[in-house]
Parts: structure tokens; sequence; C-alpha cells
């Protein structure tokens, strides 16, 4: 590929501890150093608090309207959200106008100067009355600080608070500015507290089962979500709340009655869970349903919790037998293949295992955008001897990884899809998927199928053609030179 290795000068000195490969032997224990800010001067793939909070965590919820308090900037961006698909149902029988709603709307403040100078709470208020007018079959309306609010220091929790008693309907601040931490992480967190000190235990669900469970940090990123509900379901246990995929509202209002909690993104939710247990004395288990393997053993857990094991086993025994000759065919063309994972964090302790168990995939590289400690250790636990784990890297660093690691295949997100493309890598999407779901026994051959499509679609020889063209050029220029 036409690619120059960077000239050793360019080097960041302070990005060297965000590097770290895996080696057995080194007694240190050591782990890239993350969840730090990121390196002046490096070109991050990360985003704000402000996308943490609105963009992983509430955006998912399909029967609310989001306020944004910004200069137009932070609205828009905040607008295109992830691929997480609503079903039009609400616990109370009532459905959401999907034609006009599954966008999950979003409306801003419109800052400007004098806003900045004098205050923008007037506008606040104005907005929310605004939005409760326009959408009015929504039950509440979360709104959102952001760098220019932040700043400026509006008073959102008291505007929430005012409003929420003239609408009727909850009114939700959500105060997690762009700037108050390094990454999206800090906004997740923001979310967890927020959701769980405002609204769990301010409502009462229409009914409750014995087999009623929280299912805490699922998006339905292209239906995962409801690729578990249809496994659960057939167990004998109801998902009363999600948080927050496909969840409305109310779910989360009353997640104080489930009888466990289950923390299926371990970054972004464990907090929320962690406060309900302490408020509630509702357990929880951290639970891993990508991959055959952890799909079945987690299945089995949660089912151990209800007495419920032999419906998991039927279950787990029919969908293996179902998956395996298409498991067995991807295997045969993938075994021996390299990746590199680069995800918010979790995926990338998620994937490497079940790729390596069944297709034979070997994971030479691994990065993340926010990680923490506790999933660099995780990370460092799954991937194989010599792989190399970096922390929040920059855009040089992502080619440099191609240059250096060659793998075949690159599992990201699209800001980096384009850049293996252009450097004739192929690269399937793991945060938004290509054609998920992703979770599950047929979500996992879904993924096969994507990398296998991927990796063996012909456009990677045509390439090698080019370069064929470059080097005759060549030939022909010498020739005319002699
Ligand atoms: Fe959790 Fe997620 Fe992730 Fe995440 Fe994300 Fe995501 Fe992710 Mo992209 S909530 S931490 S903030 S599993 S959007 S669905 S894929 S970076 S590893």
């Amino acid at each position: 590929m036409p690619y120059e290795l960077f000239e050793v000068d360019k080097e960041i000195p302070e990005r060297k501890n965000h590097t770290y490969v895996k080696d057995l032997a080194d007694p240190t224990g050591e782990i890239p150093k993350c969840n730090t800010k990121t390196v002046p001067g490096c070109m991050t793939e990360r985003g704000c608090a402000f996308a943490g909070v609105k963009g992983v965590i509430t955006g998912a919820v399909k029967d609310v309207v989001h306020v944004v308090h910004s200069p137009v900037g932070c609205t828009t961006y905040g607008c295109g959200s992830k691929r997480y698909p609503t079903s039009p149902d609400l616990p109370n029988g009532d459905k959401i106008p999907v034609d006009q709603f599954n966008l999950k709307y979003i409306m801003g403040t419109d800052l400007k100067e004098s806003d900045v100078v004098f205050g923008g709470m007037k506008k606040l208020r104005q907005s929310i009355l605004e939005a409760a007018k326009e959408f009015p079959f929504v039950t509440a309306i979360y709104t959102y600080a952001t760098c220019t609010t932040g700043l400026i220091g509006d008073d959102m929790d008291a505007v929430a608070k005012e409003l929420s008693e003239e609408i009727g309907k909850d009114v939700i601040a959500f105060n997690a500015p762009g700037f108050s931490g390094p990454t999206q992480s800090k906004g997740h967190h923001v979310g967890n507290f927020t959701l769980f000190n405002k609204l769990v235990g301010t409502k009462e669900p229409p009914e409750t089962t014995p087999y009623d469970i929280n299912l805490i940090g699922e998006y339905n990123i292209d239906g995962d979500l409801w690729v578990l509900q249809k496994y659960f379901e057939e167990i004998g246990i109801n998902i009363l709340s999600t948080f927050t995929g496909d969840c409305s509202h109310d779910e989360i209002c009353w997640m104080h009655r489930a009888k466990l909690s289950l923390v299926r993104c371990q970054r972004s939710a464990t907090y929320i869970a962690d406060l309900i247990e302490e408020k509630y004395n509702i357990p929880y288990i951290k639970v891993d349903f990508f991959g055959p393997k952890y799909c079945a053993e987690n299945l089995m857990a949660v089912a151990k919790h209800f007495g419920l094991e032999e419906n998991a086993q039927k279950l787990i025994d029919r969908e293996m037998a179902k998956i395996q000759p298409k498991l067995d065919f991807y295997r045969e063309k993938l075994e021996g293949k390299t990746l590199w994972v680069f995800s918010g964090g979790p995926k990338n302790w998620h994937l490497p295992e079940p790729l390596k168990e069944h297709l034979g995939m070997e994971t030479v590289a691994v990065s993340t955008m926010f990680e923490h400690e506790d999933g660099y250790e995780k990370i460092k636990e799954r991937v194989g001897e010599g792989t190399v784990i970096v922390d929040d890297p920059n855009s040089l660093e992502l080619e440099e990884i191609i240059d250096v690691y060659k793998p075949d295949i690159i599992l990201s997100g699209i800001k980096e899809k384009y850049i293996a493309h252009k450097l004739g890598v192929p690269c399937v999407l793991i945060h938004s998927y290509e054609n998920g779901p992703y979770m599950g026994f047929e979500g996992f051959l879904n993924l096969a199928q994507d990398i296998y499509a991927s990796i063996y679609n012909p456009v990677w020889n045509m390439l090698e053609f080019e370069e064929t063209i470059e080097d005759e050029e060549e030939t022909s220029k010498e020739e005319v030179k002699g």
C-alpha cells in the first residue's frame, strides 16, 4: 500500500504509557494509562461527556423529547444517535407515533452571544414549554447542559423542577457538559446517577411476577435486546425494565421492583445496578451474551438464579444445534485470520475470546476510546501473548497499528472504517453493526457472516491490481529513461 512510516521525531512522548504489549513474563502487571484527558495535539476518536449521556444512556428512551441547552452545534450533532431501534409499544398499552417519533426528536435552545452574557435560563424555559406543546404525546422531557451552559452556570435543575410542576410531566436535567470529564464515560456516570436519583422508585409497574429482571446496559443496538428478550421469555424470565434500549420513561421509574438486575454493558451502567442494590437490596449479576459460549453460560447463570435451568438448557441445545453447521463453515474460512478490535471499551474484551474459540481468529491489536482500569484488566486477560493494547489512539497511531500489525480485518466504528479502507484493510462496524443483531447465538452468526463477507470481498484483489499498474508505470518510466 502507498504508506510511509511516520518519522520517529513525530512521536508524542506522553503517549508511550497509553500503549502496552501483552507479555506474560512481565511481572509489573502493567496496563495502559487510561481514563485521563487526551494528550494535547492528538487527534482523538473520543466523544464528550454530553455525547455520553445523550448519545448513549438517554437517547434510547422512546417516549421522551430531548431539549439540548446549547448553541446550535451540540443540538445538531446530538441529533444523530446510535442505531437503537424502537418498538411502538408503551407499558400501558399505548403506542408512540412511530412515523414521527422513531427518530427520538431533539430540540435546542440555539444560544447566542447575548444569552451567554445575560444567561440562557429564559430561553431554556421557553424551549421546554414549546417542546411540551409540540410533542404532547411524550411522557417526559429530558434537558441537557452543554459546554456553553455549563460555563455560564445556568441552573438547569431549577428550571426543570419549576416546569415539571407547570407542565405536569417529569422534566429531568442532565448536567454533563462536554468538558466535565475526559471522555463520554463521564456522561454515562452522570446519566446513571441522575436517572436513579430523580426517577427510580417514583412509580409502580402495572404488574409484577416472581421472575422480573432489570436488563441494565443493553441499548438494543440493531436489535440485540430483542434477541435476548426472546430467549428470556422462552426461559420464563420477564424483563420488567431495560436500561435503556427500547425502554419507556416509566420503566426506569419502577426498576426498584425487579428481583434481579443483569448488567450487560458494564462500563456504562454498573453504576445504577450498584445504586439499586444499595438502596433496594436487589442483587445484580454481570452478564455477557457475545458469542455462543458466553451466551450459553450467562443464560444458564441467570436461569439458575430463578431455578429455571431446564428451560435454559433446552434453548441452548436447540440454538447451538441450529447454528453449528454455519459456524463450521465460517471457521473453515476464517481460521488463522488476524484482527484488530477498536471500540469504546467493553466490546474489546467481549469479542476476542469468542472469535478465537468459535472461529479460530487471532486478535493482534486492541484499542479503546474510554476504557477504565477494570476493563483493561479484562482485555489483558482475554487476548493472546504479544497483542498490542492502546488507550485512546490518535489517527496517526491508527495507521501505524495497521502498518505494523497488519490485521486481516478491523472491527471498529464509522470514524475508523474509511481510514482502514483507504489503507486497503476490510472493516466491520461493531458499534452500530453492519447487519446485526450481533448478540446471542444467531447474532454471532451475523457477525461471522459480516467478517467473512468483508475479508473475502473481491475488491481487495482489485487494489493489488492498482499496485501492479503503479509498478508497471515505474517500469515503463525506467524504460523511457533507459
Ligand atoms: Fe457500553 Fe455500548 Fe460499549 Fe458504550 Fe459506545 Fe456502543 Fe461501544 Mo460505540 S454503551 S461502552 S458508549 S457497549 S456506542 S453500544 S459500541 S463505544 S464498547
